[in-house]
C-alpha cells in the first residue's frame, strides 16, 4: 500500500568547514535540494529544509595545524563563508546550524550514550599507530609513506592520491607521522564497533526490495556493499578535535565525525523547533529525503539507517536522491588542488549572476553519471538559452504591449486554431514538472520550463504582430494577450529553479506570488491588468569575463605545477679541468631582432670586449627584443660556431628553464665589462 505522508523532511548533506563550498557541492547537492524544497513549498507541503556545517573530524585538525589556528577559529570562518555562499545562491534552508553547537553535542552524545545502553556496540582492541613524540593517536591521514602498489613517496594512510588505490595505514611502506616526523609504533587501542554485520538481514531487503525506486547508482554501490558482507565499522576515534566519548574510562576519545554529522540533522531540527523536532524525525506520516553527493552514499544508505534503526524512535529515509561527480574543465575538482569555482569568488566576480549557474549546473546536472562544468559552455547557456530564448521572448512580449497598450494586458478575442495548438503544446506542463521533480530529475523538469519559452518564442515569431498590427490590430490583441499568460507562466515555472529571475519577472508583471497550481493556466493575467516596466531578464554575458575565469583557473594549474616541481637528478661529477675547458662570459646585448621565419629565434648582436659577435638563441617566445637590447647577458664563448637559419651563431646564451619549460635569460647582478669571464 502507498504510504500517505504529511511532511517532507529535506537534509543536504552537512558540508565539511575546513574549506569552502564549490560548484560541484551546488550541482550536486544544493541546487537540487533547493529545486525541491521550494517547489513542496509552491505545492503548499509541509516541508523543512535542514543543513549545516560538519565540524569535527580529522580534515579540521590538518588544516588548523596548517594555518597555526585553532580548529575551533577554522569552523567559526568557514561555517560563515560557506553559510553566506548557501544564502547568495538563494539556497533556502530553514535552518543551517553546526556539529560543534551545544544542542548538537549532547543529542550526538546521548544518542551513542542510548546505543551503549543498549548493547548496540562491540568493543573491541586493535593495534593503531601512535607518535611517541607528540604522545598521539594518529589519524590515517596523518600518516604517510611509500605507497605499496605504485610505490609513490607520501601516500596516506586511508589512500595513495598518485595511485587512487585506498589504503590501511599498516600497508604503508616506511610510515611517518606528519605530525613529528618521527616513525609511528603500533599500539593497543579500544574502540567501539557498530556490528553493521548483524544489521545486514535488514537493511538488505528494505533497500534492494522495499525501495527499488533508489536511483540505480545508489542502488548500486549498496548492493556492492552488500555483496562483499557488511562489517562492523568503529565509531570512536583518537584524537582531541571531537565530541567526547561518554563512557567511563573514554578519555581521549572522540566521536568518530561520521557517527555524529547525521545526527547533525538532528540536531540542526532541534535547534529550529526545539519543541516540535520530534514530529519530524519520529511520526510514520513524515517522509525522510536526503540530497548528497556519491560519496556519501554508504554512510547515508547503510550506516545512518542502522544508527537510527539501533536507536529504535527514528524514521529511516524514503530516499537519498545521491548525484554523481561534476567536473571542471576536464578535471577533477579538488580542494587541496585549488581547481575549483569557489561560490564565494563566484558571487563577486559574476554578481548578479546567481540564477546564471543554477540553471547551467541544472542542465548538466550530474543525475546518472559524472558531467562537466567548462565556461564556454556556461557562456554558451547563458547567451543562447537563458538571453536569446526566455529574456528575449519575455522582453519582446512586454515591450509590444508596452508600445501598442501601454503596458496593459488587452482582451484575447476569438482563438485560431494555431492559437488553440499553442495552447495544447503547454497544457501539460504542471503535470509534467511535477512527475520529473517528484522523481528527482530537476535536469528534465528546468528543460519542461524551458519550453514554454521556446513555444512563445515560436508563437510570436510565427504570428509576427509587429506586422499584423498594421491590418489586423484586433489579432494583435489576441496574440500578445496569449503571449503574456506565457510569460506569467514562466514565471512560477522556473520559481523553484531560478527563483531570483521569477522574482524579478514578477515585479515586472506586477503579480505578488507565484501561484503553481494556476501553471498551464491561460488566464493568469486578467484584461486590463497594469504591468510594471520591462526590463532585460539575463544579460549576454562577453568573452572577456569567462576569459578571466580560464584564466583564472590557468594561473591555479601553472601554481600546481610549480609546487610540485622536481629538479631534475644532478649530472655525473666532472674533473675541475673538464669545468675550466668552458668559457662562460659576460656580454652586452647591442642589439637584438627576430629571426625571418622562425617563431622561436632571436639574433643577438653581443658586445664581448674584443670584436663583438652574432649568437642566435631560441627564447623569441618568451622575450621581446627590444627588452632584451642593453641587458647583460651569460653566454658560452667557446662553443665551435654553428649555422642556424643560415645565419652563424658565435656562442650561446644562457637560460634556466622553468618548471613549465619557459626560458628565463641568465643576467647578472651587478653590471661589469663586457667580456667578463664567470667562473
Ligand atoms: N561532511 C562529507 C562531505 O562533505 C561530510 C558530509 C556529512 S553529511 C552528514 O562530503
Ligand atoms: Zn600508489
Amino acid at each position: 500500500m502507498e504510504k500517505k505522508f504529511n511532511r517532507t523532511l529535506v537534509t543536504a548533506a552537512l558540508p565539511y568547514a575546513n574549506g569552502g563550498v564549490h560548484i560541484g557541492h551546488l550541482a550536486g547537492v544544493y541546487v537540487p535540494a533547493d529545486i525541491y524544497v521550494r517547489y513542496l513549498r509552491l505545492k503548499k507541503r509541509d516541508v523543512l529544509f535542514v543543513c549545516g556545517s560538519d565540524e569535527h573530524g580529522v580534515p579540521v585538525t590538518i588544516r588548523a595545524r596548517k594555518e597555526g589556528c585553532t580548529p575551533q577559529e577554522v569552523v567559526d570562518r568557514y561555517n560563515k563563508i560557506i553559510r553566506e555562499s548557501f544564502e547568495g545562491f538563494g539556497i533556502s534552508f530553514d535552518v543551517f546550524g553546526r556539529t560543534t553547537s551545544e544542542v548538537h553535542k549532547k543529542t550526538a552524545s546521548d544518542f551513542f550514550r542510548k546505543l551503549y545502553d543498549k548493547g548496540e556496540f562491540v568493543e573491541q582492541e586493535s593495534e593503531q599507530y601512535y607518535d611517541e613524540e607528540a604522545h598521539t593517536f594518529l589519524a590515517d591521514r596523518y600518516i604517510t609513506g611509500e605507497c605499496p602498489h605504485c610505490h609513490a613517496e607520501g601516500a596516506y594512510g586511508d589512500q595513495c592520491e598518485k595511485c587512487g588505490t585506498a589504503l590501511s595505514p599498516t600497508e604503508l611502506i616506511n610510515p611517518r607521522s606528519t605530525v613529528s616526523g618521527s616513525k609511528p609504533v603500533l599500539r593497543k587501542t579500544k574502540h567501539w564497533y557498530l556490528p553493521l554485520d548483524k544489521h545486514q538481514k535488514w537493511l538488505e531487503p528494505w533497500i534492494t526490495e522495499q525501495h527499488k525506486e533508489w536511483r540505480s547508482n545508489v542502488m548500486g554501490q549498496c548492493k556492492s556493499w552488500f555483496d562483499m558482507g557488511l562489517k562492523p565499522r568503529a565509531v570512536s576515534r583518537d584524537l582531541e578535535w571531537g565530541i567526547p566519548v561518554p563512557v567511563e574510562g573514554a578519555e581521549g576519545k572522540v566521536l568518530y565525525v561520521w557517527f555524529d554529522a547525521p545526527i547533525g540533522y538532528i540536531s540542526n531540527t532541534k535547534e529550529l523547533l526545539p519543541n516540535d523536532w520530534e514530529k519530524w524525525w519520529k511520526s510514520d506520516d513524515t517522509r525522510l529525503i536526503h540530497f548528497i553527493g556519491k560519496d556519501n552514499i554508504v554512510f547515508h544508505c547503510i550506516v545512518f539507517p542502522a544508527m537510527l534503526k539501533a536507536e529504535g524512535s527514528y524514521i529511516l529515509p524514503d530516499n537519498v536522491p545521491a548525484n554523481e561527480f561534476l567536473n571542471l574543465e576536464d578535471d577533477k575538482i579538488s580542494t587541496s588542488r585549488n581547481w575549483a569555482v569557489w561560490l564565494d569568488e563566484y558571487l563577486k566576480d559574476l554578481p548578479g549572476k546567481q540564477d546564471v549557474l543554477r540553471y547551467v549546473l541544472t542542465a548538466n546536472a550530474p543525475e546518472t553519471k559524472d558531467n562537466n562544468f567548462t565556461w564556454k559552455d556556461f557562456q554558451a547557456r547563458n547567451n543562447n538559452e537563458l538571453v536569446a530564448v526566455y529574456g528575449n521572448f519575455v522582453n519582446r512580449a512586454l515591450q509590444l504591449t508596452k508600445k501598442y497598450y501601454n503596458g496593459v494586458v488587452p482582451a484575447a478575442g476569438e482563438l485560431t486554431d494555431y492559437d488553440r495548438q499553442t495552447i495544447e503544446e503547454f497544457k501539460d506542463v504542471k503535470a509534467e514538472v511535477e512527475r520529473l521533480i517528484e522523481g528527482f530529475r530537476f535536469r528534465d523538469a528546468q528543460k519542461e520550463a524551458m519550453n514554454l519559452a521556446r513555444i512563445g518564442n515560436k508563437y510570436l515569431a510565427d504570428s509576427e504582430p509587429w506586422k499584423v498590427i498594421k491590418t489586423d490590430p484586433e489579432r494583435v490583441k489576441t496574440v500578445l494577450n496569449l503571449s503574456l499568460q506565457l510569460v506569467a507562466n514562466l514565471a512560477i515555472a522556473f520559481e523553484p529553479f531560478l527563483p531570483f529571475s521569477s522574482e524579478k519577472l514578477r515585479q515586472m508583471l506586477h503579480i505578488d506570488e507565484a501561484q503553481w497550481d494556476r501553471l498551464g493556466a491561460t488566464d493568469l493575467l486578467p484584461e486590463g491588468h497594469v504591468l510594471g516596466e520591462p526590463a532585460l531578464l539575463f544579460e549576454k554575458i562577453e568573452d572577456s569575463v569567462v576569459e578571466a575565469q580560464v584564466q583564472k583557473l590557468l594561473d591555479t594549474k601553472k601554481a600546481n605545477e610549480a609546487a610540485n616541481f622536481k629538479a631534475a637528478p644532478v649530472k655525473e661529477n666532472i674533473p675541475f679541468e673538464q669545468f675550466e675547458k668552458l668559457d662562460v662570459r659576460v656580454g652586452t646585448v647591442l642589439s637584438c631582432e627576430k629571426v625571418k621565419k622562425s617563431k622561436k629565434l632571436l639574433k643577438f648582436e653581443i658586445a664581448d670586449g674584443a670584436e663583438n659577435r652574432t649568437i642566435v638563441s631560441g627564447i623569441a617566445q618568451y622575450y621581446q627584443p627590444e627588452d632584451l637590447v642593453g641587458k647583460q647577458v651569460c653566454f658560452v664563448a667557446n662553443l665551435a660556431p654553428r649555422t642556424i637559419n643560415g645565419i652563424e651563431s658565435q656562442g650561446m646564451i644562457l637560460s634556466a628553464v622553468n618548471f613549465d619549460d619557459s626560458l628565463s635569460v641568465v643576467t647578472v647582478d651587478r653590471k661589469v665589462v663586457a667580456g667578463s669571464q664567470v667562473g
